[in-house]
């Protein structure tokens, strides 16, 4: 009998490529599988309650006004990783610290999260799509204590696993634990996400950019000089690209991955490290990236190789189908 399978089928078969893992890492995935459920409920009636919209009335780490479903999100994946017993210690856009779970069962975890738990939120009060992106690494502490700094500040290349969920006219899980990209459409009638787009591919060469237009004039003139390529008729498809910006990450990259583009958040005059975090956003955007094909880069460097030196460092992102990348990487570097 022929039926798409689940979420929780596809990890239990790709169990074999973790050999050491022994169904740790299949468990954590789990973990984030749950709190993404629980999140895309109340993220869908978020209308209706009264008590969820809005702001929080507090600011997280980043001084960005916290709204009440960025709490509620990080709760949720923070109360449904530790419960699991294999994670030590979170990380998350809305603490200025790292958390270590100090239960005797999570300090024996041997995994710690990385997680944005609602980006976009600002969009959540007009119905945008929005997201959670979470990055995987083996922690470096021994097993047995409280995790450490050095379990987060890790370079993305060492990430175990990577994804996000968007929270759009469907919820999609899309991750990677090193062995291609998956994604998996959430069906509400049943609570259950089922694989639909198996070994997602992002085409080399897109005709989407997507970028914050408005901050052009601060832009480096390398910047600009490839936005002007992709205005211009005199561009590898002999016709303007597309400009697609929705201002949730997590939206513009899904449908450049699926369709083929690029998503910039240069550096400006403002931000001379642009406003993206490596840690939490970029990394795990690049791992994905990269699995299907394509690249991230600052422009100068590859994402996955940066060597963190902040828990919430920003840094500029150019992310998307590979030629498209490493065209403005090479205009930024002459
Ligand atoms: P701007 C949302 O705050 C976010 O982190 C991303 O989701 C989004 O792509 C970007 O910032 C939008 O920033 O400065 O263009 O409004």
């Amino acid at each position: 009998m022929n039926r798409v399978i689940t979420l929780g089928e596809f990890i239990i078969s790709r169990q074999g490529d973790f050999p050491y893992a022994k169904g740790e890492l299949s468990s954590l995935l789990s973990a984030i599988r749950l709190a993404a459920k629980v999140v895309n409920r109340e993220v869908n009636r978020a209308g209706l309650s009264i008590d969820i919209l809005g702001s929080a009335h507090n600011h997280n780490i980043q001084g960005e006004e916290q709204q009440k479903l960025d709490v509620y999100a990080d709760e949720q994946f923070m109360a449904s990783l530790m419960a699991r017993g294999e994670v030590c210690g979170m990380a998350s856009e809305e603490n200025e610290n790292f958390i270590s779970f100090d239960t005797p069962l999570a300090r024996s975890g041997k995994y710690v999260v990385l997680i944005d738990p609602l980006d976009g939120s600002s969009n959540i009060d007009v119905n945008v799509s929005i997201g959670t992106i979470f990055s995987v690494y083996r922690r470096i502490s021994p097993i047995g204590q409280l995790a450490s700094l050095e379990d987060f500040m890790q370079p993305g290349t060492e990430q175990v696993a990577a994804g996000y969920i968007i929270y759009g006219s469907s919820t999609m899980l899309v991750y990677s634990t090193g062995y291609g990209v998956h994604g998996f459409t959430l069906d509400p009638s049943i609570g259950t996400f089922f694989l639909s787009h198996p070994h997602i591919r992002i085409p080399e060469l897109g005709c989407i950019y997507s970028v914050n237009e408005g901050n052009y004039m601060g832009f480096d003139s390398p910047v600009q000089d490839y936005i002007n390529y992709c205005r211009s008729h005199d561009n590898d498809h002999e016709k303007p690209y597309s400009s697609r910006y929705i201002g949730s990450l997590v939206a513009d990259f899904h449908r450049n991955l699926l369709k083929g583009g690029i998503y910039m958040y240069p550096a400006t005059t403002k931000d001379p490290n642009g406003k993206l975090r490596l840690l939490y956003e970029c990394n795990p955007l690049a791992f994905i990236a990269e699995q299907a094909g394509g690249a991230a880069s600052t422009g100068y460097e590859r994402i996955l190789d940066i060597n963190p030196k902040t828990l919430h460092q920003r840094v500029p992102f150019f992310v998307g189908s590979k030629d498209m990348v490493e065209r403005i990487s090479s205009m930024m570097k002459k």
